[in-house]
């Protein structure tokens, strides 16, 4: 039986994986690296360091800074982003979200968050909805990144639960690999091609539906 529901945040619960997408095109001008939205699809879910990396070796600049010019680049993103995220509020929930909530805490189902975020505390304060999960896992403890399943493990370990008894909620390609990975169910929310692995998909967050979900996992 299903005990757990374990969600990414942006562009899961809020839709701050276009803020993200803002910053990085913006940071990416500086450098003269165009970013679209097609090669933003692979820097969903991934950590801001990893993210910098692999839009310096698409823009072909890789060994074109130090490692602390490094740090102010991502330091100048997380910047921008952060006065991005300054003015959420709880009507920043994305559709369907606050029912698959209140849903989740009828049925008894606990709730673990698995986002790459380092701001994903201060954003959950913003929506309001802090004290509906019992756990979050802290991305800065993590050895390895999505795709790694590591996230979503320690997620189901955190709410004393097996792999098994848990659902993982993502938008990202390196998110649903991160899922299926840690050998759990996994639904995809978005484009039907960039979720094509996973084992559940909708559209939008408006057709998450916690009956069809477990009804779709064998429940
Ligand atoms: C999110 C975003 C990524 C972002 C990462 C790190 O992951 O999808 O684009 O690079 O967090 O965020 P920060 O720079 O705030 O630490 P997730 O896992 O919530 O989708
Ligand atoms: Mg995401």
């Amino acid at each position: 039986t299903i005990k757990g529901f374990i969600f990414d945040l942006d562009g899961v619960i809020t839709d701050t994986a276009e803020y993200h997408y803002h910053a990085w095109k913006n940071l990416g001008k500086k450098m003269g690296i165009e970013i679209d939205r097609e090669f933003n699809e692979k820097l969903k879910g991934i950590s801001r360091m990893d993210s910098l990396e692999r839009i310096l070796a698409y823009g072909g600049k890789a060994d074109r800074y130090t490692d602390s010019e490094k740090e102010l680049l991502a330091a100048d993103k997380n910047g921008e982003y952060v006065k991005l995220i300054e003015d959420i509020t709880p009507a920043d929930l994305l559709p369907g979200i606050p029912q698959l909530l209140l849903d989740l805490k009828a049925s008894g189902i606990k709730l673990a968050l698995a986002s790459a975020s380092k701001n994903g505390p201060v954003i959950l304060d913003r929506l309001g909805i802090t004290a509906d999960f019992d756990e979050i896992v802290d991305p800065s403890l993590l050895t390895k990144g999505k795709p790694d399943p590591e996230i979503f493990v320690k997620g189901a370990q955190q709410l004393g639960l097996e792999a098994s008894e848990c659902i993982g909620v993502e938008d990202a390609e390196a998110g649903i690999a991160a899922i299926n990975g840690a050998h759990m169910f996994s639904v995809g929310v978005g484009d039907p091609e960039s979720m094509k692995e996973a084992d559940y998909r909708v559209a939008n967050t408006s057709e998450l539906s916690l009956q069809k979900i477990l009804e779709a996992a064998g429940e």
